[in-house]
């Protein structure tokens, strides 16, 4: 009654952006990403007769009870498919640079996924794991499958078609994905307070979702040809439509601080001067920046260089879930 999984966090180049169902994690647009090949989430899952409640460790921790509870209210979707009602210990460990600002609720819930079902004997191929691991946390139904993947939002209201399919292997693209840390602060709007915000009150929100499909087949004609610059261009402009929608929403709020802009500027004046890089920026501060790995160590030491960047970590395309 126990297993233990690895899963890679993963970034978004087409956004996932609110939702039409809040509690079976269904989203409001299709998304892709990619998943990486570090900033990974390793979980063992004990299911054991003789406890009381679920257990949760984090990174050797012992986790109070706001965060126990997360983890029993997914592992309840587990319980559900066995046979003996029995508690689990989680204990998780987070191989992300310490304090870094990085979400980890992606490879989070990937990980707790695949292992909590392997520990329960329950065989579930990866589509099925996909969809458990989305209603942890969206975005970690991803994180099941490596490369470039998308989610297609679905259109059944139980959900059961709203899961992640794998459209490149890592190997088949190279590209690198520099994260930029400017601020390891825990953010002052969770994503999914500032998603829900802006669905409901938010005018440019339904701008986003006319916008979307355009941006998702650009895409996936780009990785299809790839074509870096075309990718490059429909991704950071796909980040800014999203980060728009919250500046009009009600109270408005937005993600950025005066060190996201000057990475922002940096990535233009790249361009200018001939080098392919792109940006793009999730719920939060923290700027990414995708380019070609023959540009990987220029674009990384004039990104190292600004005085408000704390640190530049240098991801490549990486693999889904895989079990130890
Ligand atoms: C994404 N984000 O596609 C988008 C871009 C943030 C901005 O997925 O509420 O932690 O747990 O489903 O997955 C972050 O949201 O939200 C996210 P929940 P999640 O990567």
């Amino acid at each position: 009654m126990e297993a233990t999984a690895k899963a890679n966090t993963n970034i978004a180049l087409i956004k996932y952006w609110g939702k039409r169902d809040e509690q079976l994690f269904l989203p409001m647009n299709s998304s892709l990403s990619i998943t990486l090949d570090q900033l990974s989430t390793t979980t063992t899952v004990r299911w054991n007769l003789d406890l009381e409640k679920d257990v949760f460790w984090l990174n050797g921790q012992l986790e109070g009870e706001e965060e126990a509870n997360k983890i029993s209210r997914f592992l309840d979707k587990v319980r559900m498919q066995m046979e003996e009602k029995w508690y689990a210990t989680v204990e998780s460990v987070n191989q992300v640079p310490t304090s870094a600002g990085f979400a980890s609720s992606a490879s989070g819930f990937a990980a707790l996924a695949a292992a909590a079902t392997k520990a329960a004997g329950l065989a579930l191929n990866h589509q099925q794991l996909s969809i458990l691991a989305r209603q942890g946390s969206g975005s970690a139904c991803r994180s099941i499958y490596g490369g470039f993947v998308e989610w297609r939002k679905g259109e059944r209201l139980d959900g059961s078609d709203s899961y992640a399919i794998p459209i490149l292997q890592p190997h088949e693209w190279d590209l690198s994905i520099l994260s930029v840390l400017v601020e390891s602060k825990k953010k002052k709007v969770l994503s999914r307070e500032g998603m829900k915000r802006t669905v409901e009150t938010s005018p440019f929100y339904s701008g986003w979702l006319e916008a979307v499909p355009i941006d998702m087949q650009l895409a996936k004609e780009a990785i299809h040809h790839r074509d870096f610059e075309k990718l490059g261009r429909v991704t950071e402009s796909n980040a800014m439509k999203m980060h728009a929608t919250t500046l009009g929403a009600n109270p408005p709020f937005m993600y950025w601080q005066s060190a996201t802009f000057d990475v922002m500027e940096q990535v233009l004046e790249l361009r200018k001067k001939g080098i392919q890089a792109y940006f793009t920026i999730d719920a939060g501060p923290n700027v990414k920046v995708l380019c070609e790995p023959h540009d990987q160590k220029k674009v990384c030491e004039v990104l190292k260089s600004l005085p408000l960047v704390k640190d530049v970590f240098i991801c490549h395309p990486g693999s889904g879930i895989t079990y130890l």
